[in-house]
C-alpha cells in the first residue's frame, strides 16, 4: 500500500516526533540481534593463513578473510559488476565506509567524519555508493541516522539525502537504480520506505507496529525481502515492490534476519537461529524449501551477501576473534550451479 508521497528535503514535521515514536534505540537493538548466540564449530574450522579450512566429504571450501582488520568490518555488499565490496569498518577508530576489491585487495577508506557512518551499498551503474550517517547533530540535539549517498568517481561531499528527526537506516537500490528503499521509525514505528532517486519523492509500502528491517530488492526489481518480529519472532517477508501485502516467508522458531536474494530472483540466502545459532539458509521462495549452507563458516555468521552472478557469497563472522568479511565461492569443481536439492 502506498500510504503517503511527499518531496524529501522539507523539515521534518513535529507529529512525528510525539507519541509512538519509536524507542532511539531500535537501530541499536536490531543490530544487537545479529549476534544473539555464540557457536562452537567442533569439527574442522581449522584456520590457515587468511582463510578458514572446512574439510566436506567431497570438497575442500574455504572461507577466505578479505578484510582482515579485526576491527569490526560488517556490511558487506557486492557492487553490480561483482568486483568491488564496499562495507563499515571501525579500524580508523569510529564507523567508516570502506570499499575493497571482491578479492579484497585494494582496501581503501571513503568517509571522513567522527560521526558513524556506514551500512553502505553501491548503485548499479557502480557510480556511487549510498550510505548511513548521524553525522547531522539536530533534531533537538538528537543524531539521528539519515542517507547520504558519496560520488564515487568526484571528490564533492556525500549529498543528503533524508532529513527526518527519526533514524533512517539499511537503504538499498532497486536494481534500475531508480528507487532507495530503507527503514525509518518517522511515522511512529519502523517501517519501510522508498525514496525516487530522481526527484526526493518518498513513499511508504509498509505499516506495521513491528520493526521492518533489512529490505533488499529481488534482482528482478518485483519484491523487497525484510525482516519483521510480527509474530512471536523475526521472519521474513516480502512485498510487491511498489508495496501491497505482505507474505510472510519463514515460520519455524527462530529469528531470521538479512535476506540475499541470488540471482534469480526466486532463491533467498539469510541467517536464522532456527538451530540454536546463526546458521546461513537458502531457501526456495516458491515452495518454501530450506536447507542449511554447509558446511557452516567457523565463528558467528551473518550478514550474507550472494554475488549478481551467484558465484560467490560474503558474509561476515568473528571467527578470527572479531567480525570480519569472509569469501566462500558458490561454484564447487563440477558443479556449475548452485543447486537447492
Ligand atoms: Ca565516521
Ligand atoms: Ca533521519
Ligand atoms: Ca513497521
Amino acid at each position: 500500500m502506498i500510504k503517503q508521497s511527499h518531496r524529501l528535503f522539507q523539515r521534518p514535521s513535529l507529529r512525528h516526533g510525539g507519541q509512538g515514536r519509536p524507542s532511539p534505540s531500535w537501530l541499536v537493538l536490531s543490530l544487537l540481534l545479529l549476534a544473539p548466540t555464540q557457536l562452537s564449530w567442533g569439527q574442522g574450522g581449522v584456520q590457515m593463513g587468511l582463510g578458514v579450512v572446512a574439510p566436506t566429504s567431497d570438497e575442500t571450501i574455504i572461507d577466505f578473510n578479505l578484510s582482515r582488520s579485526s576491527r569490526r568490518d560488517r556490511r558487506p555488499r557486492i557492487s553490480p559488476d561483482g568486483q568491488w565490496i564496499v562495507f563499515e569498518s571501525e579500524r580508523d577508530g569510529n564507523r567508516e565506509v570502506y570499499i575493497m576489491a571482491s578479492d579484497g585487495t585494494g582496501q581503501r577508506r571513503l568517509t571522513y567524519h567522527q560521526a558513524a557512518d556506514g551500512t553502505p551499498s553501491m548503485s548499479p551503474d557502480g557510480q556511487s555508493v549510498l550510505f548511513q550517517s548521524n553525522r547531522i547533530q539536530e533534531y533537538g540535539g538528537d543524531r539521528r541516522h539519515d542517507l547520504w549517498l558519496m560520488d564515487l568517481e568526484t571528490s564533492r561531499p556525500p549529498r543528503q539525502l533524508t532529513d527526518d528527526r527519526a533514524d533512517d537506516a539499511f537503504g538499498s537500490f532497486s536494481p534500475d537504480g531508480r528507487w532507495i528503499v530503507f527503514s525509518s521509525g518517522r511515522n511512529g514505528n519502523v517501517d519501510l520506505y522508498r525514496l525516487k532517486v530522481e526527484d526526493g519523492t518518498l513513499e511508504q509500502l509498509t505499516e506495521h507496529p513491528a520493526h521492518d528491517l533489512w529490505p533488499m530488492y529481488s534482482p528482478d526489481g518485483k519484491h523487497i525481502v525484510f525482516s519483521s518480529k510480527r509474530e512471536e519472532q523475526d521472519d521474513l517477508y516480502s512485498i510487491p515492490a511498489e508495496g501491497g501485502e505482505a507474505r510472510r516467508l519463514t515460520s519455524e522458531a527462530g529469528n531470521n534476519f538479512v535476506p540475499s536474494f541470488f540471482p534469480d530472483s526466486e532463491r533467498l540466502i539469510f541467517v536464522s537461529t532456527r538451530d540454536g545459532f546463526n546458521r546461513l539458509y537458502k531457501m526456495v521462495l516458491d515452495s518454501g524449501e530450506t536447507i542449511a549452507l554447509d558446511p557452516p563458516p567457523s565463528g558467528r555468521v551473518t550478514e550474507p551477501q550472494i554475488s549478481p552472478d551467484g558465484s560467490f557469497l560474503v558474509f561476515v563472522s568473528d571467527g578470527d576473534d572479531q567480525q570480519e568479511i569472509y569469501r566462500r565461492s558458490l561454484l564447487p569443481v563440477g558443479r556449475p550451479e548452485i543447486i537447492l536439492e
